[in-house]
């Protein structure tokens, strides 16, 4: 994709892996040559070569947290995205040489963890005596099963900042780390549990370092179904934390909202859009519209500071916590897109579940959306434990039926970590069942059901993408985005696998 900013943006350096000449270089090479003075540990976050992550692509925010809050105390990140970068590991291992990289911090979700503890096995054999840090979604859920592989020897569960910092002080220091809380290893055979970590205050953390990533790289990055305004479009996030309590949620954030405040939240904004020309967010908070006032203020300030941009919620937000002046002003601030996670009509489920949505609002919602012309998607599970064939159908009939410009419907997963998970191993609500679900089958089992098979399940989720893309509407709204051949590209084959989908749970 050809850049339309002009080149003063473009002055990534980040311990010049890529220089691209710009205003910024200078100061760049002067943080770098103070860090490499100054700094007694780096740290390489190193991305996972997962197939799902060649299909979905999007900015590493994990790392640029992470990365910006070790700077901060003195230790120089690279952030290696062997993915994005074309990196193979041959140069992961030149750079790991020449940066003198002593922690390689990896982090992933389930369905990259084969990829990354193929990496941490590779660094391990390339770089004896380098130590190997996991984090993120499937290790937070399954520290153990990270540490028994033995090539990880910490894993930090859920937010990685403190414990990060407090291990690398350790590490620098020639100590043994005391107990942190988040942190987990093992010693001889035992593991040593450490709980999990949370930032009190998320206001307090630095900027995410974008700065360390080749922005004009990532504003190439595609992903089916998000459609960008503008291609410069970045992943962001304004909060941490959900205080709903769905079983089959992550709890990485814990279930406390921490928001940054609106001043906040618009001061990284207009840096990211001054600094890098960004001009969309793709907000990837849990739930953006918790306080309804705190989502109309941010809205007014992109107003008022004329910051020209575009927005869209592609994660989701939460359907039943709108008034129509929220969406007015998300819409003059912006928003183009977003997704509303119903998950299942079925009110026996909802209340199991725990999600507990309140549906009507939620319909009320979607139709001020679209009155103020934003475009709405509707994410929809199927195949919780003991739902009949009656019941899925409601669900998926009312996907069909209610005016959503698109439509995700996915098949149960419980992910390590979860509360689902967790009631299902305890015996309390259903079983797991690897039925279907082919490779990774013992990382993505799904929900066992006599009545539904996983065959069945599967028929009627392309069923209803079939009567859901064949209606004229449907047509018409996907030819509205044909606009180019890479948008016919990804639309094309988007549509394709879902039809064609031959496993239950979509994983590369
Ligand atoms: C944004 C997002 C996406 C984006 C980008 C993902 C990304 N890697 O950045 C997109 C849209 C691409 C996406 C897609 C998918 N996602 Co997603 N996504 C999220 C979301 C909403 C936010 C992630 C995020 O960036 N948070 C902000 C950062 C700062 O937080 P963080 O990533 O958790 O990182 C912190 C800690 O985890 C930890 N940490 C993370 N990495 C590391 C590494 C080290 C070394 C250390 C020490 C610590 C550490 O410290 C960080 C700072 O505190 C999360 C839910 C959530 N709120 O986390 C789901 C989530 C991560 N996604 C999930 C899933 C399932 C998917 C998909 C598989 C869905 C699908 N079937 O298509 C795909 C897979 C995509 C892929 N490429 O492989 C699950 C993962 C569950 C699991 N166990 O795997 C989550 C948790 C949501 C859920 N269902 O509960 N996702
Ligand atoms: S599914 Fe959404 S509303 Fe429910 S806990 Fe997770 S983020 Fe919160």
């Amino acid at each position: 994709m050809r850049s339309v900013i002009p080149t003063e943006y473009q002055f990534y350096d980040s311990l010049s892996r890529r220089v691209i000449y710009g205003k910024r270089v200078r100061e760049n090479n002067w943080s770098r040559h103070a860090c490499l003075l100054f700094c007694k540990v780096m740290i390489a976050f190193v991305r996972p070569a997962a197939p799902l992550n060649r299909y979905i692509q999007n900015v590493p925010l994990n790392y640029i947290h992470l990365a910006a809050y070790v700077r901060e105390h003195g230790y120089q990140p690279l952030i290696l995205d062997t993915i994005f970068e074309d990196m193979p590991p041959s140069r992961v291992d030149e750079l790991i040489r020449e940066h003198g990289i002593r922690v390689a911090g990896i982090g992933c979700m389930t369905c990259e963890l084969p990829q990354a503890l193929e990496e941490a096995k590779r660094l391990k054999q390339a770089h004896p005596g380098i130590i190997t840090v996991f984090g993120g979604p499937h290790p937070s859920g399954a520290p153990e099963e990270c540490l028994q592989s033995g090539v990880v020897d910490y894993v930090i569960v859920g937010e990685g900042e403190i414990p990060l910092v407090a291990l690398l002080d350790a590490l620098r220091d020639g100590q043994a780390p005391g107990p942190i809380p988040g942190l987990w290893s093992m010693r001889g055979g035992e593991i040593l549990p450490g709980g999990n970590a949370t930032v009190p205050d998320i206001e307090k953390l630095p900027r995410p370092a974008y700065d360390l990533l080749n922005l004009e790289k990532y504003f190439a990055l595609d992903s089916p179904w998000h459609f960008p305004k503008s291609p410069r479009a970045v992943q962001f996030i304004t909060e941490r934390g959900c205080p709903y309590q769905c079983s089959y949620c992550h709890e990485i954030h814990t279930k406390k909202f921490r928001a940054l405040p609106p001043e906040a939240v618009l001061d990284q904004m207009e840096w990211l859009v001054r600094e890098y020309g960004v001009r969309e967010f793709m907000i990837v908070d849990d739930i953006f519209n918790f306080n309804l006032e705190r989502a109309k203020a941010i809205c007014r300030g992109i107003l008022e500071r004329g910051l020209k941009i575009h927005l869209q919620f592609p994660n989701g937000v939460r359907g039943d916590r709108f008034d129509d002046e929220l969406l007015g002003l998300m819409k003059q601030a912006g928003t183009h897109y977003m997704a509303i996670a119903i998950e299942t009509v079925s009110p026996k489920f909802q209340k199991l579940v725990r999600k507990n949505l309140k549906i009507d609002k939620s319909r009320q919602a979607l139709r001020w959306a679209r009155a103020h012309g934003i475009e709405v998607s509707g994410f929809f599970m199927i195949g919780f434990p003991g739902e009949t064939e009656h019941e899925v159908r409601q669900t998926l009939d009312f996907a069909i039926e209610e005016p959503f410009d698109q439509v995700f419907i996915s098949i149960v997963a419980p992910f390590k970590g979860t509360k689902l998970r967790g009631d299902m191993e305890a015996g309390k609500f259903g079983e797991l069942s690897v039925e279907g679900t082919a490779a990774l089958q013992e990382l993505f089992p799904i929900v066992h059901n006599q009545a539904l098979s996983a065959r069945r399940l599967q028929k009627l989720q392309k069923e209803a993408y079939w009567r859901f893309y064949r209606r004229p509407r449907a047509l018409l709204q996907l030819g509205r985005k044909m606009t180019n051949r890479r948008n016919i590209t990804k639309i094309v084959r988007a549509v394709t696998r879902r039809i064609t989908e031959r496993r239950a749970v979509s994983v590369n």
